[in-house]
């Protein structure tokens, strides 16, 4: 795992703030809920680029190109995260997620593992905006010891290699530790390649 710690600064991160609000205008956050159980997230979400990642209680985890309540195609990844990917990535074919995660208040996310891609050669990329996130890795089981990090706003971590497997989860937002938002919360854009470049 590679750590950029405020690897944008304040004039970065609210230039990506306002791609953030493009995007949000074209495809709205949206809740999804779990496979099975029809449980909804804690999280609000939506995607930018060619394909997004969804779930929902019918169809479970997946890749698709349109937003599940409008259907309408995700709006285009921004020029500076194709930039930062290209920066940071050590990838030479560009992402084709961007999946935008919306924590407000009491928002958490599971320990977990990112396994719906096909190519796990691909580094995964996160962006962080807004309030500190508590961060939680462990190793590819999820017996492993896990260690915490806080996420603050312009932090970027790239995981790849061994660190691609690794579980994974946010613990919780610690509000009121930025100005970036005035609705509070965080923001986290996690930037993937989703199938084998051909
Ligand atoms: C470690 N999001 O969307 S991003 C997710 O902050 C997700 O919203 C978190 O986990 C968030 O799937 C964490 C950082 C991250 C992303 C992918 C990873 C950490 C990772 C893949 C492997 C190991
Ligand atoms: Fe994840």
């Amino acid at each position: 795992m590679q750590y950029f710690p405020q690897k944008l600064d304040p004039g970065g991160q609210s230039a990506l703030l306002g791609e953030l609000r493009r995007i949000m205008a074209q495809a709205p956050l949206y809740t999804p809920t779990m496979p099975r159980s029809g449980r909804p997230m804690s999280v609000r979400m939506t995607n930018c680029g060619p394909l997004g990642w969804v779930t929902d209680k019918e169809r479970g985890y997946r890749y698709q190109a349109t937003h599940p309540e409008t259907g309408k195609p995700w709006p285009p990844m921004p020029q500076m995260l194709l930039d930062l990917w290209h920066d940071v990535g050590g990838y030479p074919f560009p992402p084709e997620a961007c999946l935008v995660n919306y924590y407000a208040g009491p928002a958490k996310m599971g320990l977990h593992q990112d396994r719906d891609e096909e190519d796990f050669a691909a580094p995964v990329l996160s962006v962080s905006l807004g309030d500190i996130g508590v961060f939680r890795v462990g190793g590819r089981s999820r017996k492993d010891p896990t260690r915490k990090l806080e996420l603050r706003s312009g932090d970027v971590v790239v995981l790849d290699g061994e660190d691609r497997l690794a579980f994974h989860g946010i613990d919780r937002i610690l509000p009121g530790t930025s100005e970036l938002l005035l609705e509070g919360g965080r923001f986290n854009l996690t930037l993937r390649r989703v199938s084998k470049p051909s």
